[in-house]
């Protein structure tokens, strides 16, 4: 924006909103509080005032409303939604040119096929159960988180600088994206991804009712080009996976290794397992040439019976669940579902079922019982780890060093402490506690169950996400949180880990296209725009806004045309978001500080319209608005 643009800006938002506004602004400094004098009667939660900041940002999932949230702890106040698998009416997602391209350019030609047959361009559904940071070096790099989607087999990208998504691709030959964790080291690097269901490898309709034919998927993507790496075929169905702090392996748990089709069948055998995925030894066969391409995939057999070097099946019982990697680097965690066990891997022990064909339990250096229904598990910085139990309702706190010594037979009890929560945790998180960070502070035990803990809503209850302080030898549950379908995880990151933009940078990649249209059209998008090009019956109205503007106070199309609305927000000011709605035509969006956002619909309503800006603003904020006038299609 030029300089003499910038000097054109009206007087800011807080200028204008006055001085509570500017209040708010001094507080949300930090300093704020001491500022302001006077002691705010209520705290907004754990040692937070009104107007202070959390230490930690939660990153959460929404399971199937298929948004990720962002939460500040210790304060549990939820910050932001940020859209993904899902529709937003408040931001457009799903609706705007630009979000329409990444929710459609990663799906695979057969589901686009599919979906035009169903009248639709994307899916509108997704449950999106596990979100998690790219690491370097074992902990928490700020660039980007990665997320599953289990409903239309998916895996998304979120960049952390500007909290929005930019990439989303369908994976093929898996089915159901459940478990998915970004490897720790090096770097970020793969992310890793479980197919929960089994399905015909070729999966076209040839093979139906015949499960000893059904296989399932194991898939490495690189996050940096959102591509599918490798995947790997596995005996049984996938459920979570985690990998270690060296870079060498990946551990997938499996519930049913029996490869049943009803309850009965999958719950049969007292003994499931959990793979292990040899990720040097993959690399070396993909190099190779050593694979299947199926789908655009390269693809290599790690099944049980394949006699490769890919995999090994370590026998865990009954149904494990949860993988969760510890801070020491050198223990995983699996937690035993329908066993009331927790087994623990030793990384190093790992190396010799590959070289020497050891017993692939001999990796496992301790077994505690825990309590019923282990399913996740979380650490501090003191050795001690942190399991939900789904039955029992509660959380066990409990010493690594003392489970390894009890099943080498010393007379040792591992169990420290254990909490009721309220009511059914599935997943548990610490601060920092699936980094080589962890610091103890916080645990997030996430009930799926609320029942009487809040005021009733109908039959259709909150989840209930309880905040437990951990910092001393009893953990302590401090704060109910309630919130909606369905969080399954979450993660709690450092503030220092995190920097987002308050503003967007122009050039920005996310409105490329519109970029790219706008120099052909001879309009500069970085500019004041008022312009309005006709290109046969397809009409591109560029517009900008500038709090409480919009450049086009109206503009004129006929019945009939295409058209694509581009509205360039100017205000370079922290907070100023816009929005362009237009009434009765479906379509609303949000355009942030400094941001490019567009529409293109079908304008078949002759008539004057309104379009408003539905961001509150501005004082002048219900002024901010302008009429489309459609002539009627000529008789
Ligand atoms: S899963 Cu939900 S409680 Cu999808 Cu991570 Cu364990
Ligand atoms: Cu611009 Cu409200």
């Amino acid at each position: 924006m030029s300089e003499d643009l910038k000097s054109k800006l009206p007087v800011t938002r807080r200028g204008l909103l006055g001085a509570t506004a500017s209040g708010a602004v001094l507080a949300a400094t930090g300093a704020g509080s001491a500022l302001l004098g006077a002691k705010p009667a209520q705290a907004a939660g754990f040692g937070l005032e009104p107007g202070e900041l959390d230490e930690y940002y939660g990153f959460w999932s929404s399971g199937q409303t298929g948004e990720l949230r962002i939460m500040g702890v210790p304060s549990m106040r939820e910050l932001m939604r940020v859209p993904v698998f899902n529709r937003c009416s408040a931001t457009g997602w799903g609706q705007t040119n630009e979000s329409l391209k990444i929710l459609t350019e990663g799906l695979l030609p057969e589901t686009k096929e599919f979906l035009a047959a169903n009248g639709k361009v994307t899916y509108d559904n997704g449950d999106l159960h596990h979100p998690h940071m790219s690491f370097t070096d074992g902990t928490y790099d700020g660039r980007y988180l990665f997320m599953n989607d289990k409903a239309n087999t998916r895996v998304a990208r979120v960049r952390c600088d500007v909290m929005k998504c930019d990439k989303i691709i369908e994976i093929p030959n898996a089915k159901d994206i459940h478990g998915l964790r970004p490897q720790k080291f090096p770097r970020t690097g793969y992310v890793f991804a479980n197919g929960e269901h089994e399905a015909p490898l070729i999966n076209d309709g040839q093979i139906l009712d015949d499960p000893s034919q059904y296989v399932n998927i194991f898939s490495a993507i690189d996050g940096d080009t959102m591509e599918v790496a490798w995947q790997v075929i596995v005996s049984g169905n996938l459920d979570n996976t985690d990998c270690d702090y060296q870079g060498k392996y990946a551990f997938s748990t499996s519930y049913n290794s029996e490869m049943g089709m009803n309850l009965a069948e999958m719950t049969e055998s007292e003994l499931d397992h959990v793979v292990v995925f040899n990720i040097k030894a993959i690399e070396e066969a993909i190099a190779a040439g050593d694979y299947q391409e199926l789908n655009g995939a390269k693809v290599v057999d790690g099944r049980k019976e394949s006699g490769k070097n890919f995999t090994r099946y370590i026998p865990i019982p009954n149904s494990p669940h949860g993988v969760n990697a510890a801070p020491d680097k050198k223990h995983i965690m699996i937690n035993g579902k329908l066993s009331p066990t927790v087994s623990v891997i030793d990384v190093e022990k790992v190396d010799a079922l590959f070289s020497d064909n050891a017993d692939p339990r001999s990796a496992v250096v301790a077994e505690p019982q825990l309590g019923l229904g282990p399913l996740h598990t979380a650490f501090d910085n003191r050795g001690y780890a942190y399991t939900t139990l789904f039955l029992d309702s509660q959380v066990v706190k409990w010493d690594i060093q003392k489970a390894i010594d009890a099943y080498a037979g010393a007379d040792v009890d591992p169990i420290m402490d254990k909490v009721d929560v309220q009511y059914q945790p599935g997943h548990n998180s610490t601060s920092m506690g699936e980094t080589a960070e962890a610091d103890g502070k916080w645990l997030i035990s996430m009930n799926k169950f609320s029942k009487d803990r809040f005021l009733n809503v109908g039959p259709l209850k909150p989840e209930n996400e309880q905040l437990i302080d951990i910092s001393g030898d009893k953990m302590k549950v401090v704060h109910d949180g309630p919130t909606f379908a369905e969080p399954h995880d979450s993660i709690l990151v450092h503030r220092s880990k995190v920097n987002p933009a308050s503003t967007w940078q122009r050039n920005d990649p996310m409105w490329e296209d519109a970029r790219k249209q706008a120099e052909a059209d001879g309009v500069d998008l970085d500019d004041y725009q008022d312009t309005i090009i006709r290109d046969g019956d397809k009409v591109r109205v560029y517009m900008s806004s500038q709090a409480p503007n919009f450049s086009l106070e109206k503009f004129t199309v006929k019945q009939g045309d295409e058209v694509t609305v581009y509205v360039t927000n100017l205000d370079d000011i922290d907070d100023l978001t816009h929005g362009f709605c237009l009434s009765n035509f479906g379509i609303a969006m949000e355009v942030g500080p400094l941001a490019t956002a567009s529409v293109t619909f079908k304008a078949e309503r002759p008539g004057v319209h309104w379009y408003y800006c539905q961001w509150f603003c501005h004082a002048l904020h219900m002024e901010m608005r302008g009429r489309m006038l459609v002539e009627p299609r000529s008789a």
